[in-house]
């Protein structure tokens, strides 16, 4: 089961304004004409319940939207690039290339739009003024948003089983729902996650069965780090404790895994939990004493109950009192989820900025501005052409590029670099 892909979008590029004039019969000289250039198509990633890992990003990592179509005369529009829908299981979280959360994708059909396509340039006829009659340039359209991403996909089940290697939990998996996972008299037979499906009264819940945890496991040893993670949305944990092993070692067994999860995520020693001592066809009398015993001092899990998933016993009890916690804990998950979706929505992008609102730095012999309009001028404009770098002039003058670049020591000749272009100053 592949659970994490890294994988590189790029939006459409805006497609080029037009520089057109019209040509008609009789008339000598038509005006400018030349239509705006599309918006290239954004890359947008939509969550499916067709997929379940993401195996299919192990060889395809390079996704691309359509470019949008050029301007063209008779003031033509282009068309707008398609956007570019990229499917992922429901379940994947989207980080950015510093590990940044961008969106987490829980819902079939959300979506999320991860690189957002270049605007288009416009055509020479939105240049047209009274002392420009025949504008003779057209913007370019700019490049679509690229990026990598890595997703993470991580199980949406309701009931994480955990314990030590042996316990029982493939067992217990099998016994309460149709999963045939592996088991085996041995430590680790489980090396992939399982899922089954259970039935609690009038609902279901998915139930992850995930390797076993040692000592270590949040640090990575054996196999647990890997799949913590799987059982890090869960809304009930499920503790399996070996009853084979007796009494003296539960207490430590519990430790150990409550050890494990508090350091892989605090919050998980929190979360709703059933504790079960299994095999408990293994003990006498005493030995299901003691454990009952232990059970009831145990205080801090809603439940706790002595099954065995050999012979069934104790699971109708476990399946009630599954049921019971389950209720309140999807009703707390609830309750959080609509406390987050009332919180005000993270801006990833900075908003608009005015074209006068820029900084002008001096690095070793030449001048970098930035300015989110300023730039956004500079890569649309195509400065070989006379006319282009004319308009341009004007409006910078008019921002107040040229002022500030005299401020900072900038003279004639110099270099200034606006984003990827650069100008001699003037
Ligand atoms: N007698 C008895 N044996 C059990 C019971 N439940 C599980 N076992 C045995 O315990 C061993 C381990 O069972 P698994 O279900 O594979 O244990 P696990 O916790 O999934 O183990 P890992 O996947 O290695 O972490 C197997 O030999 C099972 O047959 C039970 O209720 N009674
Ligand atoms: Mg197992």
């Amino acid at each position: 089961m592949l659970d994490r892909a890294s994988i590189c979008v790029r939006a459409g590029r805006g497609g080029n304004g037009s520089m057109s004039f019209r040509r008609e019969k009789y008339v000598p000289k038509g005006g400018p004409d030349g239509g705006d250039g599309a918006p290239g198509g954004d890359v947008v990633l939509v969550a499916t319940r067709q997929l379940h890992d993401l195996s299919h990003f192990r060889h395809k990592h390079h996704f691309r939207a359509q470019d949008g179509g050029q301007g063209r005369g008779a003031n033509k529009r282009g068309a707008d690039g398609l956007e570019l829908l990229v499917q992922v299981p429901v379940g994947t979280e989207v980080l950015g290339v510093e590990g940044e959360v961008l969106g987490d994708l829980v819902h079939p059909g959300q979506r999320l739009c991860v690189a957002r396509g270049g605007e288009g340039g416009r055509g020479n006829v939105c240049f047209k003024s009274s002392t420009r009659q025949a504008p003779k340039f057209a913007e370019r359209g700019l490049d679509g948003e690229e990026l990598w991403l890595t997703l993470s996909l991580k199980l949406l089940a309701d009931i994480g089983l955990v314990g030590l290697p042996n316990a029982g939990k493939s067992s217990l998996l099998a016994a309460l729902t149709r999963a045939h996972p592996k088991i085996a008299a041995y430590p680790f037979t489980t090396i992939e996650p399982n899922l089954g499906v259970i039935y609690l009264g009038e609902s279901t819940a998915v139930i992850a069965d995930i390797p076993g945890l040692i000592e270590g496991a949040s640090e990575g040893a054996g196999l647990g780090h890997r799949f913590l993670a799987h059982i890090e949305r869960t809304a009930l944990l499920l503790y399996v404790l070996d009853g084979g092993e007796g009494a003296e070692a539960w207490p430590a067994a519990l430790g150990t895994v409550r050890g494990e999860l508090g350091a892989f995520r605090a919050e998980l020693l929190e979360r709703p939990a059933v504790v079960v001592v299994n095999k408990a066809d293994l003990l006498d009398d005493a030995g299901r004493e003691e454990a009952g015993a232990f059970l009831a001092g145990l205080g801090w899990p809603a439940a706790a109950v002595l099954v065995s998933a050999a012979d069934g016993a104790g699971l109708p009890d476990l399946v009630a009192a599954l049921d019971e916690v389950m209720a309140q804990a999807r009703a707390a998950q609830d309750a959080a989820a609509a406390e987050r979706a009332a919180q005000a929505p993270v801006v990833l992008r900075p908003a608009d900025e005015r074209l006068e609102t820029f900084t002008v730095a001096r690095e070793d012999d030449y001048f970098v501005v930035h300015g989110v309009q300023l730039e956004r001028l500079f890569a649309k404009a195509d400065l070989d052409n006379e006319d282009a770098v004319a308009y341009l002039q004007k409006l910078i003058e008019r921002a107040g590029l040229n002022d500030a670049l005299r401020r900072a020591g900038a003279l004639p000749g110099d270099t200034v670099v606006v984003g990827e272009q650069e100008f001699e100053f003037a």
